[in-house]
């Protein structure tokens, strides 16, 4: 009650608050890095400091990516000391849902904001994320690759009745989200069907969950993934993510579970380039090593970042939308 009692006053003291960020896109999907002023988390691992974000800090999250200073398609990335020092960061990633456990293209836009603040050269660093640490390369042409968290497929051919659709297969697997991949949806992966190619998916989550399927651990699916033919790579994907807006890059873990679901069905060797291309045709070069668990990969995601602007987000205390505009869930 009384840490209830000095986190409101904490979140309604009566003064300006300033919180440095920089913003990126990679492959057109937005990444916020908050650089300062941002809550301080304490020690622990990651994990322990992203329950502490979401239970005593949330209003942050929400003054960050909600409007009117944020938006719906953002990705925040707070970046905290690191548990190991040998780690260059650690990252906790954060959207207008929630907390997410690794994002492939915030980390590429992580990598690229810390490298033009000349706060890391070219070659090899780790980041430390709520679901494990990443190893992470950017190269002389810009580009980053990472190396992802080990990901795999948990459940092949899960069946679930979608809404007006009947039943639909699917894959789940773990590529530091939760997925499940869909084949055969019979729905074109173009932009213009965007409305489409949402409201099916939204459907498709909601089913999952009032069917009880899960993630290992009974853990939610929160993203979708809709797979299907490319005319410039080897696959073009729409990601629904757990907000429900559409991931507009590639979706580094949603690729790196596309690569647990071709290793299982022996479909992609380990070392072999996979290029997934977006909803909008912005791509990621892709491939994998075998895992050190049967099953496993570890998949290796490149990509590139631009920067967009650096900026102090203010918090004005006379302000009404402060702490962001507050939606409805969007369970
Ligand atoms: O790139 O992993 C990703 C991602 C997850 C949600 C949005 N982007």
């Amino acid at each position: 009650m009384l840490a209830y009692v000095y986190f409101s006053f904490m979140q309604n003291a009566q003064h300006e608050i300033r919180i440095s960020v920089m913003d990126s896109h990679t492959a057109g999907e937005p990444t916020r890095v908050v650089l300062a002023g941002g809550p301080e988390l304490g020690a622990g691992s990651m994990a322990e400091r992203r329950e502490r974000f979401r239970s005593q800090f949330d209003h942050y999250r929400q003054a960050l990516i909600h409007e009117p200073r944020g938006c719906d398609a953002l990705v925040g990335a707070l970046l905290c000391p690191p548990e190991d020092p040998a780690s260059a960061a650690g990252v906790i990633f954060f959207n207008n849902a929630g907390y997410l456990g690794m994002c492939g293209h915030g980390a590429i836009g992580v990598a690229a904001t810390l490298h033009v603040l000349g706060r890391l050269g070219p070659g090899k660093f780790q980041l430390e994320t709520p679901v494990g640490n990443i190893q992470c390369q950017q190269h002389a042409n810009g580009e980053t690759t990472i190396s992802n968290v080990a990901s795999y497929r948990y459940r092949p051919a899960v069946k679930v009745t979608a809404p007006g659709r009947g039943e639909i297969t699917g894959d789940i697997a773990w590529g530091g989200n939760w997925f499940f991949l869909v084949e055969d949806h019979g729905l074109t992966l173009e932009i213009e069907n965007l409305p489409a190619l949402t409201e099916f998916a939204c459907g498709l989550r909601q089913a999952l969950a009032s069917q009880g399927i899960t993630g290992a651990n009974r853990e939610e699916i929160d993203h979708i993934e809709l797979t299907g033919p490319s005319r410039k790579a080897a696959a073009r994907n729409f990601v629904l993510c757990p907000g429900l807006a559409y991931d507009r890059s590639p979706c580094g873990t949603g690729t790196s579970a596309k690569l647990a679901c071709l290793h299982a069905d022996g479909k992609l060797k380990p070392g072999e380039i996979w290029r997934q291309e977006s909803i909008i045709g912005s791509q990621f070069s892709a491939s994998y090593e075998a895992g050190d668990q049967p099953g496993y990969v570890r998949p290796y995601i490149t990509g590139r970042a631009h920067i967009t602007s650096q900026a102090e987000i203010i918090l004005q205390p006379e302000d009404p939308f402060r702490w962001g505009i507050t939606v409805p869930d969007h369970g």
